[in-house]
């Protein structure tokens, strides 16, 4: 399937950023179509939600709608052609420096005004049934996000704490039983450290580390939706690494053994 070019390369300032910070932001490289489209799907999936969708305020008896679905281009036509077509990948590619890219998958993480839920701190690496360091999450805001409706908070640097932390659930679920330490307060180490939280403006995204801690304000005060579509992208040196009491996900392929590259139909490459 062709890929849409992107609309300027990424600079060496933004590759070292996202190197050093394990986050960067970047503006202007989804286009107004990919925001009406990726728009309609999320009002699509909002109301026809997948098996793997849950209703994360109503879990923890929290006032709003936090709305989280995964693997959705799956069902759905136009997160589909987004994953295959959109500039993601290929940013994906750049940053990590990587010469193959691996979808691993995508997620609604929508939160209404009025929803208190906040997003625990956590990162992401250790929710998932893979090992390497080159896997990144593209964060593409429908909305416009400031800090009243949620914008998240990264920890810069913490990719490279050398720390794997016991996945924190977002909902009333406690499938997450590794042997691992928990995250840190990171609220009472504030002082200590570079918190990066940006305002973003529809079409514009973040990319973060799989180990960057990061955490979300809830969206109570604002009257603003935060509507945002997470992509999650492998590089060369991940692998597949099974264990239990992880993220919920479908079938894994069978013939994939630990250690393996991921390449497999739950997992695509899409570039390289
Ligand atoms: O959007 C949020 O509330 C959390 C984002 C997040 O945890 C992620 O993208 O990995």
């Amino acid at each position: 399937m062709p890929r849409s070019p992107l609309a300027r390369d990424i600079t060496d300032d933004e590759i070292r950023t996202f190197d050093e910070d394990g986050v960067v932001c970047l503006r202007g490289f989804f286009s107004e179509q990919w925001i009406k489209d990726m728009r309609n799907a999320a009002e699509d999936c909002l109301q026809r939600p997948g098996d793997l969708h849950a209703e994360l305020a109503s879990e923890r008896g929290e006032v709003g709608r936090f709305f989280h679905d995964t693997f959705i281009w799956l069902r759905n036509e136009a997160c589909r052609r987004f994953v295959f077509e959109s500039p993601a990948a290929q940013i994906a590619a750049c940053l990590m420096q990587s010469q193959k890219i691996n979808l691993f998958f995508d997620q609604w993480l929508i939160k209404e005004p009025g929803t208190a839920t906040k997003t625990p701190w956590h990162h992401d690496m250790t929710y998932w049934p893979i090992d390497g360091f080159q896997i990144c999450t593209l964060w593409l805001a429908l909305d416009p996000v400031t800090a009243e409706s949620g914008a998240v908070e990264y920890v810069k640097g913490s990719h490279r704490w050398g720390q794997k932390f016991r996945p924190a659930s977002f909902g009333s679920g406690s499938q997450y039983t590794e042997d691992i330490p928990e995250v840190p307060d990171i609220d009472t180490m504030r002082g200590e450290l570079e918190i990066a939280q940006f305002n973003l403006e529809p079409g514009d995204c973040t990319v973060h580390h799989g180990l960057l801690v990061h955490a979300a304000p809830g969206n109570l005060t604002s009257s603003t939706r935060r509507r945002a579509h997470t992509s999650r992208w492998a590089g060369d040196d991940v692998t597949f690494f099974p264990r239990d009491g992880l993220q919920e996900m479908p079938p894994i392929p069978p013939e994939l053994q630990s250690g393996d590259p991921i390449d497999s139909d739950l997992w695509p490459r899409i570039v390289g």
